[in-house]
């Protein structure tokens, strides 16, 4: 089996070229160019873009049996700031990858969001509505519909993976988790006597990017059914000032001495709440293995690796 990856450099494309490595695929990854070093996972390079058609001959001549769409403009914030080219890679690059599949008869994952449910209120579901606040949010909602359309159209066996927020030591360090981590790691270490955070009161329902990249396999892989689109969601809630309090007392200390907040750091729109129910993705066999401890412990415990002299 061949399996090409958008995105492959991202916390998930590390972790889905491993896993399916692991499954004896040869996995090639999409590479953009650039003069930044970057961990790149161990797979087959392909140097291009989703949002140059150039991508449909280069999948022309690898012929995959299976696409993995991860590439993408994934900060929900900076997104306000580049909307223009976030919904280029987001939506047009996503219908790229799309022309590619069809090219080739591929199956198709779309890695969708749980932030295009937006102000709907938890658990939000596969037929929840869609309300999404932020450009990102709509271009990815965009994508999502040209995933089904390119589905119910040409009879292209294409699969959205709604995924709610997903976290691992090798989550960039903009996302609120990675940040509230290693500022605890670096505050533990003596390096740092504060963080300086948003908005405390959101709410998201935090995942393993392990478990949740297994969750992408399986949503492709199940013949027993027909494609079509899952949540991946553990179903607990919790506050970014829970994830500062669990990740400050795995050091012993109290977040509430450590955490300031910043309005620099709030949104133009915020997305108050997201917790999902996974009951369909279950129904196929699915499970998470960590729970939101695990993975705190985990991240800050790698951080304070990171930064220790
Ligand atoms: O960690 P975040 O930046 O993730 P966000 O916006 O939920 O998006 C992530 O999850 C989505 C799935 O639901 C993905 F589609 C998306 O690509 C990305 O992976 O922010 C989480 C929450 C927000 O409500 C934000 O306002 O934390 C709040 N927050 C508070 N202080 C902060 C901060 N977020 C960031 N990044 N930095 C802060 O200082």
């Amino acid at each position: 089996m061949k399996a090409f990856i958008t995105g492959v450099t991202g916390q998930d494309g590390h972790y889905l070229t491993e896993f399916l490595k692991n499954k004896g695929y040869d996995v090639y990854g999409l590479v953009r160019r650039s003069s930044q070093p970057r961990s790149i996972p161990d797979c087959e390079i392909v140097i291009g873009d989703v949002t140059d058609t150039s991508v449909v001959d280069d999948v022309r001549a690898i012929k995959p049996d299976e696409i993995y769409n991860l590439a993408a403009m994934s900060h929900v914030a900076d997104s306000f700031k580049i909307p223009e080219y976030t919904f280029n890679v987001n939506a047009m690059g996503t219908l790229n990858m799309l022309e590619a599949a069809l090219n080739v008869d591929a199956k198709f994952y779309q890695a969708s969001t749980s932030e295009l449910f937006g102000t709907e209120p938890p658990p939000q579901d596969e037929g929840t509505r869609f309300h999404p606040r932020s450009p990102y949010g709509v271009a990815k909602l965009a994508a999502f519909f040209m995933t089904v359309n390119y589905r119910e159209a040409y009879g292209l066996r294409a699969y959205n993976g709604i995924l709610f927020n997903h976290e691992s030591p090798l989550r960039g360090k903009d996302f609120v988790t990675q940040k509230i981590a290693e500022g605890v790691a670096r505050i533990h270490l003596g390096l740092d006597d504060h963080i300086t955070l948003g908005n405390l009161e959101a709410c998201r329902d935090w995942g393993h990017a392990k478990d949740y990249v297994r969750g992408m396999w399986h949503i492709m892989n199940d013949n027993r059914v027909e494609p079509s689109d899952y949540v991946l969601a553990t179903g607990q809630l919790a506050a970014v000032k829970d994830f500062c309090a669990f990740a400050f007392e795995h050091v012993g200390l109290k977040w509430q001495d450590y955490v300031r907040t910043d309005k620099k750091f709030l949104r133009p729109a915020e997305v108050p709440s997201l917790c999902g129910n996974p009951s369909k993705i279950e129904r196929l066999g699915w499970r998470r293995e960590y729970n939101l401890r695990d993975i705190i412990e985990e991240m800050v415990d790698a951080a304070i690796e990171r930064f220790k002299p």
